[in-house]
């Protein structure tokens, strides 16, 4: 299969959908609407949405109804990448290739911007769940477990132990506990979603949270490895800022290779859980390869 032309074809559906979300630029208030579709559009790689598709065709599910649950992961990404763009968290100046929200339209609209993004996910999740195409009681799971992911025992918690972590030096089992949270829960619940929701029995989830955990994982030791090896045009954002900044990453911790060899071997892992699927877990496959060898 050709992933390349499967990503875009994915990315130009939830772009398409987004764009329906999301108030228009000239809707009161303006500042607020703006703000919201600046970090949206043109947007990164949509790798949470893709997931939550691939996933949910994998195991049967067909039609459009994964469309707004994978819509609200993405509002959720970024969401916190304005969020962890702010002086009170990384202070970074660059983000998705542009100045960060911040530095655009100042920390008080940024922050609400942020904040509205991840109210929309909620509401248009729960807004499909109540619409009845889906099985209510999947909906509502789903919806419990992207919270639980997104919040105190996801993301956030990893956010806390990262910036807690900081000029520190920390054993492994911490290191994977911030990449396995801050950034591994929000791609696993993705899969998860697309998989609940397209129908995925007990042996069939259990196979998709094998393969979620190990690209989540290798995902973000990827964006740390980018950040020592990757250029400002590449990944969108200012490489080196992980080191000038003292924070654990895997390459800090055991160095460029060790790290390329872990992420390697979580990719084996993720491919090895899709056995069950033969054919069908093409997408996901590529999926997994593309993470493991991506450069943005
Ligand atoms: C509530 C103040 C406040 C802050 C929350 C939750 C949070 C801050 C931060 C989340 C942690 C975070 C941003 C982790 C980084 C994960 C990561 C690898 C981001 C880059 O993802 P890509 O490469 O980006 O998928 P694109 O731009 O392609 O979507």
């Amino acid at each position: 299969m050709d992933i390349v032309e499967y990503l875009k074809v994915k990315k130009r559906a939830i772009d398409m959908a987004l764009e329906k979300i999301i108030p228009k630029e000239t809707d009161f208030p303006q500042s607020l609407h703006k703000a919201m579709r600046y970090t949206l559009f043109p947007g990164g790689k949509r790798i949470r949405p893709i997931l939550a598709m691939a996933a949910y065709e994998v195991v049967g599910g067909r039609g459009n109804g994964i469309l707004p649950y994978a819509c609200g992961l993405e509002l959720i990404h970024t969401y916190s990448l304005i969020h962890d763009d702010l002086p009170a968290l990384d202070n970074d100046d660059y983000r998705r290739g542009k100045p960060t929200s911040h530095r655009v339209f100042g920390e008080a609209l940024a922050i609400l911007a942020g904040d509205a993004l991840l109210t929309e996910a909620f509401r248009l999740m729960s807004k499909e769940g109540l619409r009845g195409e889906m099985d209510s009681r999947a909906a509502m799971e789903a919806i419990d477990e992207i919270s639980m992911s997104a919040g105190f025992t996801g993301m956030i918690a990893g956010q806390v132990v990262d910036i807690e972590s900081e000029g520190k030096k920390v054993e492994l089992p911490t290191l994977e506990f911030i990449h396995t949270h801050k950034t591994g829960s929000l791609i696993l619940v993705s899969i998860r979603t697309g998989g609940r929701l397209g129908g995925a029995g007990d042996i069939e989830m259990e196979a998709l949270t094998r393969y979620g955990k190990a690209v989540g994982l290798a995902f973000q030791i990827t964006d740390d490895i980018l950040d020592v090896e990757g250029s400002r045009a590449s990944i969108g954002r200012a490489p080196g800022v992980d080191m000038a900044r003292e924070k654990n990453t895997y390459p800090a911790l055991l160095g460029l290779e060790e790290s390329k060899r872990r992420c390697n071997e979580l990719i084996g892992q993720a491919v090895a859980a899709l056995e069950l699927f033969g054919n069908k877990g093409a997408p996901l496959r590529e999926i997994a390869l593309y993470i493991g060898e991506r450069t943005s």
